[in-house]
């Protein structure tokens, strides 16, 4: 071997870190990372605090990640929805990231920062602002123009998240600098070498990385050598995936793929292999945890939770793992909202995800399961450095495999089982045969259905030696002088563990059917029984400290917490457990009157739930229990919004031929870098260049009246589900609909209609147009998709057959009041675009309705174009109880209505999102507290469009309970300008 070739290998073994730092306390080998040293296995899902517009219950989601078992958190963070303006950034109220960042660290997570400058997300022009894409340079290119435009945002956010670092000030642990740039021309190289210099050079020091999209082998670290594989400036290499199929279109779950070997048991190099990098840890910045749905889908979400629910999860995060995966982090751990102006045209409002914590804040059943594998993780340390073990001999079954992985330091060992091929969903009955650290075993198991097991063997464990096991370790904790391990398995299936003692000890079954025997010759101490409910044995003498082994079914295991070194069990949330003095402080959320029963330190005297006193005693199993059951919510009423008092006024004035259009911007002239452009010689309309950049966009054009004025075309741009309506002289022309319900919708088209004989009549006439624009394209192909136009493109006015563009019109423009100078900055360039309503403060509360038109909702007749409605509500949830109350639209149980109808919904103030009656699937709009007064007053405001034909009637509003439970996080009502804040003089 060559000196050098040597030189190399050794430091392959050596921790690396991000070369700035003197003292790094995360570093990484070709293994995982290591935390102050020690190698530490990253379990991590993904959230967006954008998609939660309500900061204090960022802490909710926080708090039931860590209890989902969870060590590390993953931020996007949207550069959009900071900057409405060129130069103009805002960090404060929901945009607070320092905040964030802060409370991440009080719950002891850690955090993935995903700054952009590109995200993708699903959001309206993948994260970028809405000025950028007035810029001519292409974007994520090393363009000046681009640069000096990425340069601010790291200016602002890159020292937000440098002191939020681990070891000075935070828990951030990695950074991400791009997102999918799957582009690799030397632009791109010398952009990603710009994004690595500038942090750096902002003081993020520790290990960098870029998220590529699928396992290419894009932007791999120098030190890789592997073919074919681009090198990028970062220390680490990530990709993301999403196997595991998605739903059928009838909202049935399919069987997908088998799991990819990406890491370990790959067939090597970039695409598939052992590694892209293989001098950095196994690193899935993103696996699908879900999938996002598509405007016009039959409503995908519930399924998407079930695709990607429990078997799937144990199946395909399983595998990662046996591939020695050391980081790993799912998108999305909550998905949340894409309220307001966020959603890129692929989605509508809801961005539930089908992720183990839904859109109201409830956990899925998916996240008591990912609450074991996540406690697993954590009991054993072991699991961060994996490599191949020999391989196991199977008998009975050709219907499983087992990979079977080794700690090269403690040699403990990772037997994870799961069907052959992993998508099959059989019966397996099987022996396995293996020669384990304390000798050679078999044993026998079971898989049923679509699973798979993650069994360990040769692992000391506390104070004991677990020498292997057929039900799956959860976790483990020192209770004083005894250790408590807890293992579960399928209801009903036989199980067997095995410990390691130098003597016979003493068994005592306390709860269960549990037989045990001893191997007096190994030393090894067999207990047997079938998973049912919890049994409870405690094992004394033989040389250890006393065991006290709980084996659950699934179910009971799934009913623990494992908060601040205790378990807890009994309410469906334990969010933090503090020890002072003797007293046990335990938050967390009841749905119903639940038990409680702690194990945890033996100087427990007494116990508050939620900060009141709990009379507990103990069991004989060491455990405390309360006394009595810990109280469930109350009753929750809501007001019925129909039988309230609703005010009614138009909402499209601008239709009208006398409509003063004085302040209106002329459009024409403007720069047009747009990727569709109109032909030449044509004015520029599209509504970004006159700084109209999110939401409803109008336009007044001016003709004098001629006989060539028969028809219009009209090419525009609006987004997913977008659309625009015509008028002439006031009246409706006609509507044209961008068809939903494809994943890639179609985002511009082409709308002809005849003109109405007024138009030859001479003298000057008004065209106005109003394009509903829901969203600007992502730029995942890096092709500047994000600058296709919206709003109009071009607008020719001829006679059939006759001269394009034959009848010139004078064009005026409107969006959101102030353009990029927001108006509104509280709620920011998302909240609002240009509807009438919106421009006059219609939408906030305190506006002054009583001059409106009184209506009783469920009567209102339909009106062609926008029409508002406005109402408000008291609520009065108990205090001490989380709520999320949502607003429903028409019936639940079907995801469109024949009717030809639109809704934005603004909840004092707040855009909550849009309904499309004849698109769907979206009914119900989860309003998070904060944003909803939830001890107090709310003031709905509803948009309404439609061609005012008959039928297209707003169908019924209800308020609806999507989520109660007593206890929660504090939550304190946003601040936010109401309507003579905002409009002084009126
Ligand atoms: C990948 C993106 O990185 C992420 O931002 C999001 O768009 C996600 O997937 C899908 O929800 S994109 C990739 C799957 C093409």
């Amino acid at each position: 071997m060559s000196m050098i070739a040597a030189l190399l290998l050794a430091g392959a073994a050596m921790p690396q870190a991000a070369p700035t730092d003197p003292t790094p306390r995360v570093t990484f080998d070709r293994h995982s990372l290591r935390i102050d040293g020690k190698p530490t296995l990253i379990w991590s899902s993904e959230f967006h605090p954008f998609r939660l517009p309500s900061p204090d219950l960022w802490r909710d989601i926080l708090q039931k990640m860590k209890a989902s078992g969870f060590n590390t958190v993953a931020i996007y963070i949207d550069w959009g929805f900071h900057s409405p303006k060129q130069g103009v950034y805002d960090f404060s109220g929901i945009r607070d990231i320092d905040r964030l960042l802060t409370m991440a660290q009080e719950e002891g997570l850690y955090v993935i920062t995903r700054a952009g400058p590109y995200v993708n997300a699903e959001l309206s022009r993948g994260g970028f602002p809405g000025w950028l894409v007035n810029q001519s340079g292409k974007a994520r290119t090393d363009d000046p123009e681009y640069l000096a435009a990425v340069d601010e945002w790291l200016g602002r956010i890159n020292p937000i998240i440098a002191r939020h670092q681990l070891g000075r000030g935070g828990t951030v642990i990695l950074h991400q600098i791009e997102n999918e740039l799957a582009l690799t021309t030397p632009a791109q190289s010398r952009y990603m070498r710009h994004l690595y210099d500038k942090a750096r050079g902002q003081g993020i020091t520790v290990p960098m990385f870029h998220n590529d999209q699928g396992r290419n082998g894009y932007w791999v670290p120098k030190s890789s050598n592997v073919p074919l594989t681009v090198e990028g400036p970062q220390e680490l290499y990530a990709f993301d995936g999403y196997p595991g199929g998605v739903c059928g279109v009838d909202n049935k779950p399919t069987r997908g793929a088998p799991a990819p070997d990406w890491g370990l048991y790959g067939p090597g190099g970039a695409k598939g292999g052992a590694s892209a990098s293989p001098r950095t840890p196994g690193f899935i910045a993103e696996f699908g945890g879900g999938w996002f749905d598509y405007w016009g889908s039959n409503g995908m979400y519930p399924c998407n939770a079930i695709q990607r629910g429990s078997g799937y999860q144990r199946v395909f995060y399983g595998t990662n793992i046996a591939n020695g995966i050391a980081i790993q982090s799912i998108y999305m751990g909550y998905g949340g909202t894409s309220w307001g102006w966020l959603p890129a045209p692929v989605v509508y409002t809801s961005y539930d995800y089908g992720s183990a914590i839904d859109e109201a804040r409830n956990l899925r059943p998916k996240a008591l399961e990912l609450k074991q594998i996540g406690q697993f993780l954590a009991a054993v340390p072991d699991l961060a450095r994996l490599e191949k073990a020999p391989p196991v001999t199977i008998a009975g079954s050709d219907a499983v495999q087992v990979y079977h992985d080794r700690n090269p330091d403690t040699d403990a060992r990772l037997l994870f089982v799961a069907p052959k091929p992993s998508n099959a969903t059989g019966d397996a009955r099987f022996t396995v045969t293996a020669d384990l650290p304390d000798g050679r075993y078999s044993f026998t198991s079971e898989l049923h259905g679509r699973d798979a097991k993650l069994l360990v063997a040769g692992v000391n464990l506390e104070r004991q030696r677990l020498v292997y096991s057929t039900s799956e370790l959860q976790t483990s904790i020192r209770h004083g002088a005894e250790d408590v391990a807890l293992f579960y398995g399928r209801s009903g299936e036989p199980g067997e563990t095995m410990l390691r003692y130098a003597t016979a000890p003493k068994v005592t079954v306390i709860d269960g059917q549990v037989a045990s025997d001893f191997d007096a010759a190994r030393g090894d101490l067999r207990l047997t029984y079938t998973h049912r409910g919890l049994a409870r044995v405690r094992i004394e003498g033989g040389g250890r400290a006393p065991l006290l082994l709980l084996i659950g079914d699934v179910a009971a295991g799934q009913s623990f917490f494992r908060q601040d070194g205790l378990l807890e069990r009994g309410p469906a949330l334990v969010r933090r457990a503090t020890v002072r003095g003797g007293m046990l402080d335990l938050t967390g959320d009841t749905e119903a009157a639940a038990p409680l029963e702690i194990w945890g330190s033996a100087t427990i005297r007494s116990v508050r739930w939620n900060g009141q006193a709990v009379p507990v005693t103990s069991t004989p199993s060491g455990s405390l229990v309360a006394r009595r059951p810990l109280p469930g919510p109350g009753d929750l009423p809501l007001p019925d919004l129909m039988a309230g008092t609703w005010r009614y006024a138009p909402g499209s004035p601008e239709a009208r031929a006398d409509f003063d259009d004085s302040g209106w911007t002329v459009a024409g002239r403007a720069r047009n870098v747009a990727t569709i452009r109109p032909p030449t010689g044509q004015p520029n309309l599209g509504a970004d260049a006159y700084g109209f950049h999110d939401g409803d966009v109008w336009y007044r054009g001016r003709f004098t009246g001629s006989a060539e004025a028969r028809t219009v075309t009209m090419h525009y741009g609006a987004g997913g589900a977008g659309m625009l309506q015509l008028f002439l002289d006031g009246k409706l022309v006609g509507q044209h609909v961008l068809a939903g319900g494809l994943p890639r919708p179609i985002t511009t088209g082409v709308a002809a209609f005849d003109l109405p004989a007024a138009a030859q009549a001479p003298g000057e006439h008004v065209l106005a147009a109003m394009v509903r624009v829901n969203g600007h394209n992502w730029d995942l192909d890096v092709d500047d998709a994000h600058k296709e136009p919206r709003g109009l493109i071009s607008v020719s006015l001829d006679r059939p057959g006759g001269e394009s563009f034959a009848v010139p019109i004078a064009w005026k423009i409107q969006g959101r009041a102030g353009g990029e100078d927001l108006r509104d900055v509280a709620r920011g360039p998302s909240n609002n675009g240009g509807l009438y309503g919106e421009r006059m403060g219609w939408t906030l509360p305190g506006f002054a309705d009583a001059d409106w038109q009184q209506v009783t909702l469920g009567e209102a007749r339909p009106h062609a174009g926008t029409s508002w409605y406005r109402t408000d509500f008291d609520l009065s949830v108990a205090k001490g109880e989380d709520a999320t109350i949502g607003l429903q639209i028409g019936d639940a149980t079907t995801p469109r209505s024949p009717t030809r109808y639109r809704v934005l919904i603004f909840v004092n103030g707040w855009n909550m999102g849009q309904f499309v009656a004849n698109v769907g699937p979206q009914r119900v709009f989860p309003i998070p507290e904060g944003v909803l007064h939830h001890r107090g007053r709310n003031t709905l405001a509803l948009a309404v469009t439609s061609d005012g034909a008959a039928g297209n009637t707003i169908e019924p509003v209800r308020l609806v309970t999507l989520h109660h439970t007593r206890g929660g996080v504090p939550v304190t009502d946003l601040a936010a300008p109401v309507y003579r804040d905002l409009y002084p003089t009126h």
